[in-house]
């Protein structure tokens, strides 16, 4: 099975993209984390995104803050799918990352999740990997039963909370 690649501009955003490494962790799926940036050392984002189809990625995830180029760079770099998660922080509060992330040019994709969306993220790569992946979609399907079922249980202990 592919594994997911998951990649952010910083350590700093680790707290944030963590939530996209356990929501693939509880699906089953294989994920390889790197810290590297667009700016920073971009030979790195570079090296990391050719080799990624070859190396048995089949999505990448890419989160970054601020100026967020990364998930656009490394979408530049290879025709996988590209999930871009804006990180939130600094003085516009994700909003700086989430229209750097989403006005990409025609001609270079990148889906784009909430500010902060990492676990949506991981969701969103199992969904396109599922695609050719049966036993996936059966995980992918067990999960929205049980969230449903969630909410239920949920909405039942408020009732008896109001009622009383
Ligand atoms: C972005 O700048 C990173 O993705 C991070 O969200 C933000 C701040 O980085 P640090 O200064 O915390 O390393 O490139």
């Amino acid at each position: 099975m592919s594994r997911v690649g998951i990649i952010m501009g910083s350590d700093s955003d680790w707290p944030i993209m963590e939530a996209a490494h356990k929501q693939l962790m509880e699906l089953g799926l294989k994920s390889e984390v790197l810290v590297a940036s667009a700016h920073r050392n971009p030979e790195t984002v570079r090296e990391f995104a050719q080799g990624a189809r070859a190396g048995g990625i089949g999505v990448i995830i890419a989160g970054a803050g601020a100026a967020a180029h990364l998930p656009g760079v490394v979408a530049s770099f290879t025709t996988l799918p590209v999930i871009g998660v804006p990180i939130s922080g600094g003085p516009f509060k994700g909003v700086e990352a989430l229209l750097s992330i989403v006005q990409m040019p025609p001609g270079i994709p990148v889906a784009t999740m909430a500010v902060d969306g990492a676990k949506n993220a991981a969701l969103f790569a199992a969904a396109i990997l599922a695609v050719g992946d049966e036993a996936l979609a059966a995980k992918l399907a067990d999960f929205r039963a049980k969230q449903a079922e969630a909410v239920k249980a949920k909405n039942e202990a408020l009732q008896i909370k109001i009622a009383q």
